[in-house]
């Protein structure tokens, strides 16, 4: 077994006594459809055997309000940035983990399991891997060192890595990144098998966007997992973002889902967010609100779908504005670490 569902299986366990390490007592439990109370989204979740997740900025935790959310409202926690390659390698050789361990120490203390994000990406990549003109031996080399290295270093402690991330174009053909240009689409399988090597106590994803419906990028995401496995290579699960657009989660987010599991792998949002034309009015909100329920709802269908990641907790804090200009207010929580509406309708769709 690996460690994700030791971590699941203690997290379901604390739950059930209701301790939080340092997270404090909700005052206002929320009250489900069937009348039980649920204090938490964690709490909530993990009663059907699933983990909720953010993804954390490890700066903002010396913000009592946002570590206080994080550590009560969680049961998982994905490093938005802190373990990114530009970050953790950002010239050749040297290391620098600081704030994944800051990440690690944090969930340690609250009985978070960590998701590991991400190890070969072609965004947040540094200079000295995109542009060394390095050949196809050299680059995957220079690949392998840098899982060996960061995998190695969180080996045992995390539940997850995301080991490959957004390798694909819209259209479903081979986003031309550095590592597929220069050593060709075995670059993947490669990366899987030395993160085994490097961790094998994590459970191993692919991670994308735009994946998450039935459409001809997860049709050659499905192709691709289906080889791998063919080939014997250890992958355990698939990471569906889930950068959703108001009203538009895809009818057949389950059935997509579905058909990931039954080839024997794990399912997981990833990125869960759902942004909007701002500014939100209490419209915008409701719909907001069925949308997160819906996604909750497909997950919980699903039994390999082991989890639900967010992408941030406010909107305070969210990548959105930055990207999408006039769009936004797409978390669980508003500009000023209020629950919006969205949050009953996560917690109802767990069950409470
Ligand atoms: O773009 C949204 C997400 C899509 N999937 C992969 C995720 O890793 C990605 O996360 C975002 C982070 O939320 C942002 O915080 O990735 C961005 C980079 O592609 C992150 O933004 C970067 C800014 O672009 C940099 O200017 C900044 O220095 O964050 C950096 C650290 O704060």
């Amino acid at each position: 077994m690996r460690r994700a569902a030791v971590v699941a299986a203690v997290g379901a366990l604390v739950a059930g006594f209701a301790v939080y390490g340092s997270a404090q007592a909700q005052e206002d439990p929320a009250r489900d459809a069937s009348g039980a109370t649920a204090a938490s989204l964690r709490e909530a979740a993990a009663a059907s055997g699933t983990f909720v997740g953010t993804a954390i900025n490890d700066g903002l935790l010396s913000n009592p309000t946002y570590a206080n959310i994080a550590a009560s409202e969680f049961s998982s926690v994905t490093a938005e940035n802190a373990m990114k390659w530009d970050t953790t390698e950002p010239s050749r050789g040297n290391f620098n983990f600081s704030g994944g361990d800051r990440l690690v120490d944090f969930a340690n203390r609250n009985l978070h399991q960590v998701y590991g994000h991400t190890l070969v990406w072609h965004s947040q990549l540094p200079g000295w891997v995109q542009n060394g003109g390095f050949n196809a031996e050299q680059l995957n080399q220079v690949m392998v060192d840098h899982i060996d290295a960061v995998a190695g270093h969180f080996s045992g402690e995390l539940a997850y890595w995301d080991v490959v991330n957004e390798v694909f174009n819209d259209d479903g053909s081979m986003r031309q990144s550095v590592f597929q240009t220069t050593i060709g689409t075995e670059y993947i399988a490669n990366a899987f098998r030395a993160a085994d090597a490097a961790d094998p106590w994590a459970n191993l994803c692919i991670n994308d966007y735009n994946v998450e419906g039935i459409n001809a990028k997860s049709d050659a995401l499905y192709d691709l997992v289906s080889s791998l496995l063919d080939q014997g290579v250890p992958i355990d699960c698939v990471g569906l973002q889930s950068h959703l657009i108001l009203g538009q989660v895809p009818g057949d987010l389950q059935e997509n889902m579905q058909r990931f599991a039954d080839l024997g792998l794990e399912v997981i949002i990833t990125e869960l967010d759902i942004r909007m034309d701002l500014p939100a009015d209490s419209g915008k909100l409701a719909q907001q609100a069925e949308d997160y329920a819906e996604v909750v709802t497909a997950c919980m269908n699903v039994p390999a779908c082991e989890g639900i990641t967010v992408w941030g907790i406010s909107d305070r804090d969210s990548w959105v504005p930055g990207v999408f200009p006039g769009q936004g207010a797409a978390c669980v929580w508003d500009e000023s670490y209020q629950p919006k509406p969205a949050y009953d309708g996560m917690l109802t769709a767990f069950g409470g």
